[in-house]
């Protein structure tokens, strides 16, 4: 099992950094930096981190193919692969509707957009001139002038299309989710992917993005968890929360309590103990211990803590380092 973590660059880089150094310190292998356009700018964090660190391997988690053209992604992070000794990683994935709305971008098929978009990074990368006319994306003979090298390339996927599509094409796929229910669907979506085109379903690294929430205190790592369990809850298509056994009544609640900022509502008792156990892996550090070999038994094999990590992301931090890294 490898593991990563998630940060989010709504804090400096510089912090994060100093978060990505103790990770290392720590055992991780990955850590994953989040893009949207409201954050800290993904490459520049990228960045900071890979002259902060040593060894650890650097991601966006994920970028998308809307926002930036598919060669100044492939420019971007071949220039982290470079700054950072050959320690990246692209996650990329079709990108957040929700932001794009506000960025008065068109979000059209988002499936074709993805596998053309990855075809396209890995061509520039092999240091092709790229010609192309897909169904979204076009090239006319465009070129890196630089060696960017092989660079491995994780999509950010929970449909069963793109999990589908990752198997066929990708290095490794970020699935959004915590439980052993969701990864038995997932995993049977990547095998088919890679059976498709020959490929063995293991060269494929399947990481549970998860909501994780760790604490000595099995409480205080449960409040951490709730708001973020909430949007989890409220973004999540209905067959998923039906997978849970969770009264679709429960996630309108929620969405409606999100829509008013009623985070008392969220934290007094609409999201649930059965909520946090179907979208976080939480608890005391044998609780999070026990659902990743849970997870491992299906066919995981990186688990990466995202927020909140814990209610103290530092002590967090040590306590999956100590606790978790070191007894698998
Ligand atoms: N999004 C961000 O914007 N920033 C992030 O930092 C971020 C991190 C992240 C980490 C892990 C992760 O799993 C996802 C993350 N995301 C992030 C979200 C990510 O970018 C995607 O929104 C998300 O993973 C995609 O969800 P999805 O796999 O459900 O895919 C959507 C597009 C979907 O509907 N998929 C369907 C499916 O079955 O997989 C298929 C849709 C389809 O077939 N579309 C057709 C097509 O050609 O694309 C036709 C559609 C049409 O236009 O009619």
């Amino acid at each position: 099992m490898k593991f990563g973590i998630e940060f989010v660059p709504s804090d400096p880089a510089l912090k994060i950094a100093y978060y990505a150094k103790l990770s290392e310190q720590q055992g991780f292998d990955y850590v994953w930096i989040t893009d949207h356009y409201n954050n800290r700018d993904v490459y520049s964090t990228l960045t900071v981190i890979a002259l902060n660190t040593n060894s650890i391997k650097i991601g966006s988690g994920v970028t998308n193919s809307y926002t930036r053209n598919a060669a100044i992604t492939a420019s971007s992070i071949a220039s982290v692969a470079e700054i950072s000794g050959g320690r990246a990683v692209l996650g990329l994935g079709p990108g957040d509707k929700a932001t794009f709305d506000a960025m008065g971008i068109e979000w059209v098929k988002p499936l074709a957009t993805t596998k053309e978009t990855i075809q396209a990074i890995r061509n520039f990368h092999a240091g092709q001139k790229v010609s192309m006319d897909g169904e979204a994306v076009k090239f006319a003979g465009a070129k890196l002038a630089f060696n960017a090298g092989k660079i491995p390339i994780y999509m950010g996927a929970q449909g069963p299309k793109m999990l589908e599509l990752a198997g066929e094409i990708a290095d490794g796929v970020l699935i959004n989710a915590s439980h052993p229910k969701d990864f038995e669907v997932a995993v049977e979506q990547i095998r088919k992917g890679a059976e498709k085109v020959g490929r063995d379903p293991k060269e494929v690294d399947v990481t549970a993005y998860a909501c994780f929430s760790i604490d000595k205190d099995p409480v205080k790592a449960i409040n951490a968890a709730k708001v973020v369990v909430a949007f989890i809850v409220a973004g999540s298509p209905d067959l998923v929360i039906e997978r849970h056994g969770i009264p679709l009544e429960a996630k309108s609640q929620i969405g409606a309590a999100i829509a008013k900022g009623d985070f008392g509502a969220l934290m007094g008792g609409l999201v649930t103990p059965q909520m946090i156990e179907a979208f976080a892996i939480c608890g005391t550090p044998e609780d999070c211990l026990k659902r990743i070999k849970e997870l491992e038994a299906i066919g995981v094999t990186q688990i990466v803590a995202g927020s909140p990590i814990g209610p103290d992301k530092e002590k967090a931090i040590k306590l999956i380092g100590k606790e978790i890294i070191a007894k698998m």
